[in-house]
């Protein structure tokens, strides 16, 4: 069992003894269709940070549709963290997380999202130590719980406006992020605007459009969702300046999404006014530390902020639900629903999913535990025995 309990102070400094990664494959609860991949099933990569005080850190990195959505995949992540953040981190101080993050900074250039990883688990483990929830570690929460969306993505019109149908039922979701990009702009106004009118006032409709529109489609595009009801439109273009372009040209929100890679991004996109709103995630910012920077950025730029998924399971959720927490403002909510994507809890304890909102776990670390015998089912590399039919015959 992970480790929740605060073990008695060690005598002498903590170092990092061990670190280990595995890859974990879960089934999602149905396909899920993005303009760029259509996934059947979610690979976790977690990390698992052992210190010398008998405190365990766990950390989770995803990403969608393998190389589909960027330069990491999770098969990647492990073998990094393996061959090159390992070495950086073995016999190194636990308590300072920061000068570990600089230390992994200055020795590998990229791998944001490995970055990550390995922070949550540092953190983890030192929330662990210190009796303290990661979000207390990060500076401090401001809310207890998170307004989470969900991403209306089976491809098909009737079936969408049955499951957010079913989301408002259940008082799980009252936000939908419809995933478009696929079809023709036409369709997919039209997709909009019948999911919108099912929904009425119940329901509020935003889009995500993965970067697929060229900027004249956007234009055609924006106006039709303007028209349909959709309040907000995610990366509706892939060049930054197409984007800056479109943003307040409609009266709906534009929003960041690819093109935030971090603090660097984030204040190139604010320097220009690039969009209304910034959707927030951990690993695209590379790690919890650079996602408070890049919201200090959007914050100072009068930039909304919403707190993005990567589709992470539990681990990565919640290092991100501890992170957004502690933004000063929140305006657009979450879409941390990534678990309740995925067919199989891994956690001894689930998460909370109530009245609209995610809890924020208040206990130390990251506040959860996982369940290992259901992890290690789950595992790609665990002991397997093919029998074929001359094997059995044999016997
Ligand atoms: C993205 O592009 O925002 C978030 C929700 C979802 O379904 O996909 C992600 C990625
Ligand atoms: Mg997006």
């Amino acid at each position: 069992m992970h480790n929740t309990a605060c073990p008695p102070a060690a005598a002498g400094p903590v170092v990092i003894e061990r670190v280990e990664t595995m890859l974990v494959d879960l089934p999602t609860i149905r396909p899920h269709k993005l303009s760029m991949a259509v996934m059947n099933g979610q690979t976790l990569m977690l990390v698992r940070i052992r210190c010398s005080d008998g405190t365990v850190g766990l950390g989770e990195g995803t990403t969608i549709g393998g190389l589909a959505y960027g330069a990491e995949s999770p098969e990647g992540m492990k073998l990094a963290i393996d061959t090159y953040f390992a070495p950086q981190l073995i016999g190194a101080d636990a308590n300072r997380v920061p000068a570990l993050m600089a230390r992994l900074n200055t020795a590998i250039r990229d791998n944001r999202f490995a970055k990550c990883a390995v922070e949550t688990a540092l953190f983890d483990a030192l929330g662990h130590r210190t009796g303290l929830p990661v979000s207390e570690l990060l500076g401090g929460r401001l809310r207890e719980r998170l307004p989470v969306a969900w991403t209306l993505a089976s491809g098909d019109t009737g079936r969408d406006i049955e499951e957010a149908q079913r989301m408002l039922a259940l008082r799980r979701h009252q936000i939908f992020k419809l995933k478009i990009g696929r079809r023709s702009v036409r369709e997919d106004v039209a997709h909009v605007a019948a999911i919108k009118k099912a929904l009425g006032d119940q329901g509020s409709v935003r889009v995500d459009v993965n970067m697929a529109w060229s900027e004249l489609e956007a234009q055609h595009g924006l106006a039709g969702l303007v028209d349909a009801g959709c309040e907000l439109v995610e990366q509706p273009v892939a060049s930054v300046d197409a984007l800056t372009r479109l943003t307040g040209k409609y009266p709906i929100a534009v929003m960041a999404d690819e093109s935030l890679m971090g603090p660097e991004t984030a204040f190139a996109i604010a320097r220009v006014a690039g969009a209304n709103v910034f959707a927030i995630k951990t690993e695209q910012s590379g790690g919890l530390q650079a996602a408070q920077r890049v919201a200090a950025i959007a914050d100072a730029a009068h930039i909304d902020l919403y707190g993005g998924t990567m589709l992470e399971g539990a681990f990565g959720t919640i290092a991100s639900a501890h992170v957004f927490s502690t933004f000063r403002e929140l305006r657009w909510g979450t879409e941390l629903f990534g678990p309740l994507l995925l067919t199989e809890e891994i956690l001894a304890q689930p998460l909370e999913y109530q009245d609209f909102h995610l809890t924020v776990p208040a206990l130390p670390g990251l506040g959860i535990a996982l369940d290992e015998d259901r992890v290690q089912h789950f595992r790609r590399d665990r002991p397997r025995t093919t029998v074929g039919p001359a094997a059995t015959a044999l016997s």
